[in-house]
């Protein structure tokens, strides 16, 4: 499995509803994410500068490319855009990072 990392944004003041919405995230795009490959997926809050830092892994043989064609994906990234800085699709804008260190 690989590990990815990278970030997102928040806009401010939203960050109990960003919370809420992913407490109550849909059961099937949870399921959707699964199926994709994607698992141990965390996102972590600065809630200083509303960076997002999140972190997830993804199994050999994913399909996390083929999310964001999928209407529960489009769906949910529309309900979110309100709290996000978004793309001109909705889908959140996203930096990948690098990985420079890391210790078993
Ligand atoms: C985030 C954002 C991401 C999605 C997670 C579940 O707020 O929409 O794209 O993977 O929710």
């Amino acid at each position: 499995m690989e590990e990815i990392a990278f970030t997102m944004k928040l806009k401010p003041g939203v960050e109990a509803e960003y919370k809420r919405r992913h407490d109550e995230i849909w059961p099937e795009l949870s399921q959707v994410l699964h199926n994709a490959g994607i698992r141990d997926y965390s996102i972590y809050l600065d809630r200083a500068s509303g960076t997002l830092f999140a972190v997830q892994k993804r199994t050999e043989g994913h399909l996390a490319d083929s999310l964001p064609a999928l209407p529960i994906m489009q769906k949910w990234w529309a309900y979110m855009a309100d709290l996000m800085e978004t793309n001109p699709d909705n889908s959140p804008v996203v930096v990948n990072l690098e990985r420079v260190f890391h210790a078993d």
